[in-house]
C-alpha cells in the first residue's frame, strides 16, 4: 500500500473543500450540509429548487458529522444550513418558514387558513410519523439492510482517504437496531407496517388521479415533507422501491415531478402550476382519506407522546393502526405537536367550522385536542431556525453544559 492519495480522491477532497466556500458569483448562495439518506435534507433542497433559491450542496461525510456539525449546532444532525451571511440554520420546517419570508414568490403555504391548517397537519404527519414507516421499510429486511448501510457508508466516506465504506456500513447497521424500540417497531407489528405502506400508497395514488400535488395543482410544504420520506427512503431503497413501483405508480410520478423541479436539463423541470384546492366545494374524498390515515397513525402517536411527557414518562403506549405498541417519548415531537394544536386553536368562525367538520369526519378530532395542549419548553429562549451559541435547543444546551455528547453518531 502506498501513502500517495490516488488522483481522483484528491480531486474529491478538493471538490468537497470548494463546495464549502462561496466563490465569485456565489455570494448570494446558501450552503447546506446534507447527505443522500436524509429525507429532511431533500425536503429543503427540493423546496429551494422549486423556489429558485441558490444553494451549494455540501456532503456531510463522517468527519463533518462528528466535528463540524456538532460544533455548529451541538449535535450530529442534517440538514444544517449556512446563510450567505454565515448564519447557522437548523430544522427543516423552521428553515422553510424563514426562507418563505425572504423569498415570497411562489408561496408554498395556501392563503386559505383552512387549507393551510390541513397542510400543517400533513406536514407534521410526514415529518413525525413517516419516520416510523420509512425506518420499517429501510431496516426491516436484509436486502435494504445491506444495500442502504453501504449507501450511507459511501456517503460518510466521501473525500476521506482512509475511510472504509464497509466498516462504516457495519457501524450504521449495528446502531440501527437501537432505533426500533423508540419507534415501536417490534416483530409483531411488521405485517401491520407493511399494510400501512400499501394503504398509504393506495390513498395517494387515488389522490394523484385528481390532483398533481397534495393540496391541489401546486406544491405545498406538505409535498416537500412527504416527498423527503417517500423519495429518500421508500423510492430509493431497493426492497421498497419494488413496492412503490407496483402499488404506487402515480405516487412515483409525483416523486419524479418534485425531483425535477428547477432542473433545466432537457427542459424537464415544471415551471407552470395550477391552483390550490378550493375548499368551498368541500374536502375532496381522497384528501379526506389521507386525513383519516393521519388520524389512525400520527394523531394517536403524537397525542400519547405529549401526555407521557406531561407525566414525565420516558415511554408511552399508543394504539396505532389498530395495534398497541410501546414508543419512546421524543421532546421534539411534543413541541411540534403543540405547534400544530396552536395552529388549530387560532382558527376562527367559519374557517373553524369547516375544519372541525372535516377533522371530525376523518377522526382527527376529537382525539387531537382531547387532553388539551402540553407545553414543551424545548425551544423556550431559542430562535429556530437560527442557531445561536452552538446549541439547537434546551436539551442540547443541557447536555453540552454537562459535557456530554448529544450526537448519535
Ligand atoms: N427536525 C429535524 C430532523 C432532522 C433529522 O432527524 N435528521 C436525521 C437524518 S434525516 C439525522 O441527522 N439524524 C441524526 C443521525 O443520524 O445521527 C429537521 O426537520 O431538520
Amino acid at each position: 500500500m502506498s501513502d500517495v492519495i490516488p488522483a481522483n480522491l484528491l480531486r474529491e477532497q478538493q471538490a468537497h473543500k470548494q463546495s464549502q466556500q462561496l466563490g465569485p458569483g456565489e455570494e448570494n448562495h446558501y450552503r447546506i450540509w446534507q447527505n443522500l439518506a436524509s429525507p429532511y435534507s431533500y425536503k429543503v433542497m427540493t423546496y429551494m429548487n422549486y423556489k429558485g433559491i441558490p444553494y451549494k450542496r455540501m456532503e456531510a461525510n463522517v468527519k463533518v458529522s462528528m466535528e463540524e456539525i456538532p460544533r455548529l449546532v451541538g449535535q450530529t444532525i442534517v440538514p444544517v444550513m449556512l446563510s450567505p451571511q454565515d448564519e447557522v440554520l437548523q430544522d427543516s420546517t423552521p428553515i422553510i418558514e424563514w426562507l418563505e419570508q425572504r423569498f415570497p414568490e411562489k408561496r408554498v403555504t395556501p392563503e386559505d387558513a383552512r387549507l393551510a391548517f390541513l397542510m400543517w397537519l400533513l406536514e407534521e404527519f410526514a415529518d413525525e410519523y413517516m419516520p416510523r414507516i420509512h425506518m420499517h421499510t429501510r431496516w426491516g429486511n436484509e436486502q435494504n439492510q445491506r444495500a442502504v448501510s453501504h449507501r450511507i457508508g459511501r456517503d460518510l466516506a466521501y473525500a476521506i482517504p482512509d475511510a472504509s465504506v464497509s466498516d462504516l456500513a457495519d457501524f450504521m447497521l449495528s446502531r440501527q437496531a437501537g432505533f426500533n424500540k423508540h419507534l415501536g417497531l417490534t416483530d409483531r407489528v411488521r405485517e401491520n407496517m407493511d399494510q400501512q405502506v400499501l394503504d398509504l400508497l393506495s390513498i395517494l395514488d387515488e389522490h394523484f388521479l385528481h390532483y398533481q400535488f397534495l393540496l391541489g395543482d401546486k406544491p405545498s410544504m406538505a409535498d416537500f415533507a412527504l416527498y423527503g420520506s417517500l423519495k429518500v427512503h421508500l423510492y430509493s431503497d431497493p426492497n421498497s422501491k419494488e413496492t412503490m413501483e407496483v402499488h404506487g405508480p402515480r405516487t412515483c410520478n409525483w416523486i419524479e415531478t418534485i425531483t425535477e423541479l428547477g432542473d433545466t436539463r432537457g427542459c424537464v423541470g415544471q415551471t407552470t402550476f395550477g391552483d390550490w384546492i378550493n375548499l368551498n366545494a368541500g374536502v375532496p374524498e381522497s384528501l379526506h382519506k389521507l386525513l383519516s390515515f393521519t388520524a389512525k397513525t400520527y394523531i394517536p402517536f403524537a397525542q400519547a407522546c405529549a401526555q407521557a411527557s406531561k407525566n414525565k414518562s420516558k415511554t408511552f403506549d399508543a394504539e396505532v393502526y389498530g395495534l398497541t405498541e410501546t414508543f419512546s417519548v421524543h421532546q421534539y415531537r411534543v413541541w411540534s405537536f403543540e405547534q400544530l394544536q396552536n395552529r388549530y386553536v387560532q382558527l376562527q368562525g367559519d374557517e373553524k367550522q369547516l375544519i372541525d367538520e372535516a377533522l371530525t369526519a376523518a377522526g382527527v378530532l376529537p382525539l387531537m385536542m382531547t387532553d388539551g395542549i402540553v407545553h414543551s419548553d424545548l425551544f423556550d429562549g431559542f430562535t429556530p431556525p437560527v442557531i445561536k451559541d452552538g446549541a439547537t435547543d434546551a436539551r442540547i444546551r443541557y447536555l453540552l453544559n454537562k459535557g456530554k455528547k448529544a450526537g448519535m453518531l
